[in-house]
C-alpha cells in the first residue's frame, strides 16, 4: 500500500534566502509527503555532507530515485533509508548530499503516515501522552550572536526554557513573551538590536551583559506567568576555539580550555542554567566528561557539534562520560533512521535526546513530530519568525490532538 510510486525534487528557498532541497514522495495508494532540508551555519566538522542543492538533486535523481520508485515502501522507514545509503555508497552522504537524503527520508515518512492515515508523530512510533509534564519543552532562542549574527554576543544562543509551563501552548507563548521582554530590557538600556538568523535579538553587547538582560527578561515573564522559566545556552564553542593557540576567544576575552570549563561551571550555578550545549570544542571529549562530572547532576550538558547525531561519536561520548545529552538534527546524519538510532542509543545509556532545528530552516514541521515521537525533554525551534513558529504551532496542534 505504501509502495513508493513517485519521488520528485526541487529547489526552494530557506529562511536565509538560500536554495535548499525539497522532496515530494507519492505512494501507490495515493499517500503524499513533502519535506525540505534545513541548513546549518555553525556546522560541525563531522556532519554528513551537504551538497549544493542543484547537484544534490541531480545526484538523487540519478542514484536514489530509481532505487525507491516501485522498490521500497514509504511506510517502512528503514527500507527507505537503507536505499538512500545504498544509492549514496559513502559514509557521509557526500555523493547524494545529506540535504537530498534527509528531504527524501522525511518526505517518505510523511507519505507513509498519510497513506495509513496517522499523524506523523504516531507513525514515527511515538505516543504523545497528553499529560502535563511529558511534552517537549521548547527552548526559545531569545538572544544570540556567534555565527548567526555579526557584532553581537560571542555565545551563539541564549535559550529560554519554560520548564514549569503547564502545557505546550503555555510554553510556546512564554518564550515569545521572553523574546518581547528582552526587547523591553534592551530598550530600557538604550540598546538597539537587529535579529539573527533564528529570529533571536542580536544586540551589540558582550556575553556578561547578555546574561543580565536575559535573566531580567526571564524573571519578568516568570513572575507574570506564575511558573518557572529558566534559561540555557548554545555556546557553539567550536566557533570560538583556536586550536593552534589552544584558547577560546569571546570578544576580547581569551580562555584556556580549563578556564572555559570553570567559566561554564560558574555560569551553570550563577544562573541555574537548565541546558548547556557545546560548551567546549567538538573534539574535546575529555573536557566534556570533566564538565559533565561537575555540573551534569543539575543541568543538561548537550553535544551538538560533538556528536553530530552520529552513533559512533555518541558511543565515544558514552564510553568517556562526555555529556549527558545529545542534540538530534536529522540533516547532520542524513536520514530519520540514523537519527532514531542515535536517540535509541542515547536513551539506553541514560542520556537525554534533544531535537533541534537548524539556523537555516523552512516551513517544514517534521522536527515537531520527531520531538514528540521520541519523547524529547526539549525541542529547539527558535521563538519567532514563520519558519520557527511553523514548528511551535505544530506542537500546539499535536498537543491538542492528543488530549
Ligand atoms: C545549533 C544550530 C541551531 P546551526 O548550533 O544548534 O540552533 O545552529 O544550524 O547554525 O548549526
Ligand atoms: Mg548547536
Amino acid at each position: 500500500m505504501t509502495l513508493v510510486e513517485a519521488v520528485s525534487l526541487r529547489r526552494v528557498l530557506d529562511s536565509r534566502g538560500n536554495p535548499t532541497v525539497e522532496a515530494d514522495v507519492l505512494t501507490e495508494a495515493g499517500g503524499f509527503g513533502r519535506a525540505a532540508a534545513p541548513s546549518g551555519a555553525s556546522t560541525g566538522e563531522f556532519e554528513a555532507v551537504e551538497r549544493p542543492p542543484s547537484e544534490a538533486i541531480a545526484a538523487a535523481r540519478e542514484h536514489a530515485v530509481p532505487r525507491l520508485v516501485g522498490a521500497v515502501h514509504a511506510g517502512n522507514q528503514r527500507e527507505v533509508d537503507a536505499a538512500l545509503h545504498a544509492a549514496d555508497g559513502t559514509d557521509d552522504f557526500s555523493e547524494l548530499g545529506a540535504n537530498a537524503a534527509v528531504a527524501i527520508s522525511m518526505a517518505a515518512a510523511k507519505a507513509g503516515a498519510d497513506t495509513v492515515g496517522l499523524p506523523l508523530f504516531q507513525h514515527l512510533g511515538g505516543s504523545f501522552r497528553g499529560a502535563q509534564t511529558t511534552f517537549p519543552t521548547p527552548l526559545g532562542n531569545v538572544v544570540g550572536g556567534g555565527e548567526h549574527a555579526a557584532e553581537a554576543t560571542a555565545i551563539q544562543e541564549f535559550l529560554a526554557a519554560p520548564v514549569g509551563a503547564p502545557s505546550v501552548a503555555e510554553a510556546v507563548f512564554a518564550n515569545a513573551e521572553v523574546h518581547a521582554a528582552v526587547a523591553d530590557v534592551l530598550d530600557e538600556r538604550g540598546i538597539a538590536a537587529a535579529k539573527g538568523d533564528e529570529g533571536a535579538w542580536a544586540p551589540p553587547i558582550d556575553d556578561a551583559e547578555a546574561f543580565e538582560v536575559v535573566d531580567e527578561a526571564v524573571d519578568r515573564v516568570a513572575e507574570a506567568r506564575g511558573f518557572e522559566i529558566r534559561f540555557g545556552l548554545d555556546v557553539a564553542a567550536s566557533e570560538m576555539y583556536d586550536a593552534d593557540a589552544e584558547v577560546y576567544r569571546a570578544g576580547d576575552t581569551e580562555r584556556t580550555p580549563a578556564e572555559q570549563r570553570d567559566w561554564i561551571a560558574g555560569l551553570v550555578d550563577e544562573y541555574d542554567l537548565a541546558y548547556v550545549e557545546d560548551p567546549l570544542d567538538e573534539t574535546d571529549f575529555d573536557g566534556f566528561a570533566e564538565l559533565t562530572d561537575r555540573v551534569g547532576d543539575r543541568t543538561l550538558v548537550c553535544g551538538d557539534d560533538l556528536f553530530v547525531t552520529n552513533v559512533e561519536r555518541l558511543d565515544r561520548g558514552i564510553e568517556t562520560g562526555a555529556g549527558n545529552s545529545i542534540l538530534i538534527k536529522p540533516n547532520q546524519i542524513g536520514t530519520l533512521t540514523d537519527a532514531f538510532d542515535a536517540v535509541e542509543r542515547a536513551h539506553r545509556a541514560g542520556m537525554d535526546a534533544v531535537v533541534s532545528h537548524r539556523s537555516g530552516e523552512t516551513e517544514d514541521t517534521t522536527i515537531a513530530h520527531l520531538a514528540v515521537a521520541t519523547d524529547a525533554p526539549f525541542v529547539k525551534t527558535g521563538t519567532v519568525g514563520g519558519e520557527r513558529t511553523a514548528k511551535l504551532n505544530e506542537l500546539v496542534r499535536i498537543a491538542e490532538d492528543a488530549v
